[in-house]
């Protein structure tokens, strides 16, 4: 890896760009990856790279979920085993789900690395290897484990495509997305939409999870119901707006 000075100004970035750099060159992620990531921090920029408000409830809300479920699972692709192994493993320590391997970009070797990778951060069980369910979709993101993202009542899908996000939803599946892009298919059909960096995300909601667990069923529930996804959604669009709008202020172009 490059070795990034600290005090350069777009530090935070540019180890996130090294990670997944890295990710390609050990197997787990895939060369379409590093697209998706640069798609990513260009709606990064836009929101400020921070997370706003409106994107902290949605995390506070995806933990309620996440620990008011049965069988939570969360759905690991080749970014998010490169950004945030060890918050994937930390976030289903702290909750009790279930980590699963789902590629979009589908082989036995890359399934195999990831669920190396996550190992070797610490996860004590990883599904997805013996893959044995498919979902009524036309690519590899169908297959699944029985006992993971096909009976699962609630499912994490960090950086997803929108047709298995909406397949999930379909099957009555609460969908818990991460996604920069808050007009994208998946952040506009998912159950709760969280624009954030999932780098950020994670950390969040390992966070609240460590100061919700002590919450009752009921008041996990009144988060939940208190909850509105569309409003969030339009938070994000008008963050995004008010932060363009301020930039283009300080360095002297006038936003009419
Ligand atoms: O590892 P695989 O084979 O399962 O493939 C994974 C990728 C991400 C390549 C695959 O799912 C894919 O092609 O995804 P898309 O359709 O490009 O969607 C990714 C979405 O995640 C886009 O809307 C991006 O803006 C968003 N995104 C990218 N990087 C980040 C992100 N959102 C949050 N945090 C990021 N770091």
């Amino acid at each position: 890896m490059t070795d990034i000075p600290k005090n350069h100004p777009r530090y935070e970035s540019l180890v996130t760009r090294e990670k997944i750099v890295e990710g390609v060159n050990i197997g787990i992620t895939s060369k379409q990856g590093l697209v998706a990531q640069g798609r990513g921090e260009a709606f990064d920029y836009l929101i400020g790279e921070k997370t706003t408000e409106s994107a902290a409830i949605a995390e506070r809300v995806a933990v309620a979920h996440i620990l008011l479920a049965e069988n939570p699972i969360i759905s690991v692709n080749g970014n998010t085993a490169a950004l945030v192994p060890d918050l994937m493993v930390a976030l289903a320590d702290v909750t009790g789900a279930k980590l699963e391997v789902n590629l979009f970009h589908r082989s036995d070797a890359r399934i195999h690395k990831i669920t190396e990778h996550l190992k070797a951060h610490g996860a004590s069980v990883v599904l997805g290897n013996k893959a044995d369910k498919r979902l009524d979709l036309s690519h590899d993101r169908a297959i699944v484990d029985e006992k993971g993202i096909f009976s699962s009542d609630v499912v994490l899908v960090p950086l997803e495509d929108g047709d298995r996000c909406h397949k999930l939803i379909e099957m009555g599946k609460t969908v818990i997305a991460v996604d920069l892009n808050p007009l994208s298919r998946t952040s506009l059909t998912a159950s709760v939409s969280i624009i954030d960096n999932v780098t950020r995300a994670l950390n969040n909601m390992v966070q609240f999870t460590k100061d919700m667990k002590g919450n009752s069923r009921d008041s996990l529930q009144e988060i939940i119901d208190a909850y509105d996804n569309d409003r969030v959604i339009a938070d994000s669009l008008y963050s995004m707006q008010e932060n363009l709008k301020n930039t283009a202020e300080e360095r002297g172009i006038t936003w009419t």
